[in-house]
């Protein structure tokens, strides 16, 4: 669609059929569209091209389950607990309803979004530590997406997080990954810890968290290039299901895994973050 398609510059509450609720942002850069639960971005796309961010043509937008795609947020722990294998994968957060606390459209080509999640008692009882988060969400010609952490405890603590970014792809086979050359990666599915030799090309299950990553990182797809970059990170994740996997999920069709390409803006492993009481930490990612 084309700008003129659109109305200049909008920024709406809608729901779906069941009351889910998200905010429909469309600017003179593009569309995007964000959920409450979980400030979750499920859609971004820049006037005149394919989407930037991937979400399954299966996905749940229901309460309590993740959407299966865009950019799910991570914390205050990637991957599975380390501890309690009864407590969700990727955190709580992606799934619980966030403030909205204020959108501005800061000109015709930006718009600008905070949301805001504090620790509760329902959230006290996954991870004994109070917090506030605060995701800023910047849709313009680059999208912008900052996540801040506050220790509002008297405790100091640790959390590992993700910015956990779904990419479009053209064709999985026809794409790699500039930039992880030289870079030490944890292979999630062999334990082993590698070396990156070369551009990261995805022929296979890829499950890999890289360690002192030197941003950006650009995806070079047939049809154009993704630039990732970050502040606040130096880990990065890249996943693609590949095709076993992806038959197996529910929430993605048997063939998704070839348009689909997750890299992640981690503080993941060693790139884990200790804040004293007061202490705030934002990572952030600008995709374009
Ligand atoms: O992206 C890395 C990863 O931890 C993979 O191991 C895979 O589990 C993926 O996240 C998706 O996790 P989810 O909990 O959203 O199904």
């Amino acid at each position: 669609m084309q700008a003129a398609d659109w109305v200049q510059q909008m920024a709406v509450y809608k729901t779906f059929d069941n009351g889910f609720e998200y905010i429909d942002i469309v600017n003179k850069s593009g569309r995007a569209k964000i959920a409450v639960q979980g400030a979750h971005l499920f859609h971004c796309e820049r006037v005149g091209e394919q989407p930037l961010l991937w979400v399954s043509e299966t996905s749940f937008f229901e309460p309590g389950k993740a959407i299966r795609g865009g950019v799910p947020i991570c914390w205050p722990w990637f991957g599975k607990h380390q501890t309690d294998s009864s407590l969700p994968q990727h955190g709580f957060v992606r799934t619980s309803v966030w403030t909205v606390v204020d959108i501005q459209e800061t000109d015709e080509h930006t718009t600008e979004l905070i949301l805001q999640l504090k620790s509760s008692a329902r959230s006290l009882q996954l991870w004994p530590y109070i917090f506030e988060l605060q995701l800023h969400v910047t849709v313009a010609e680059k999208l912008t997406i900052a996540l801040t952490t506050k220790n509002c405890d008297e405790n100091t603590f640790t959390i590992t997080s993700a910015l956990h970014s779904y990419f479009t792809v053209s064709d999985i086979d026809n794409v790699y990954i500039e930039g992880l050359d030289k870079t030490r990666y944890f292979d999630s599915l062999t334990k082993e810890s590698i070396i990156q030799k070369g551009n990261t090309h995805i022929g296979g299950e890829v499950d890999r968290i890289y360690q002192n990553v030197r941003y950006p990182l650009t995806i070079h797809d047939q049809k154009r290039n993704v630039h990732i970059d970050a502040h606040g990170s130096s880990s990065a994740v890249i996943w693609n299901p590949w095709k076993e996997k992806c038959a197996r999920m529910g929430d993605m069709k048997d063939d998704a895994y070839t348009t689909m390409l997750c890299i992640e803006t981690a503080n993941a492993l060693d790139d884990a973050r200790t804040l004293l009481p007061g202490d705030k930490h934002t990572v952030t990612a600008i995709l374009s």
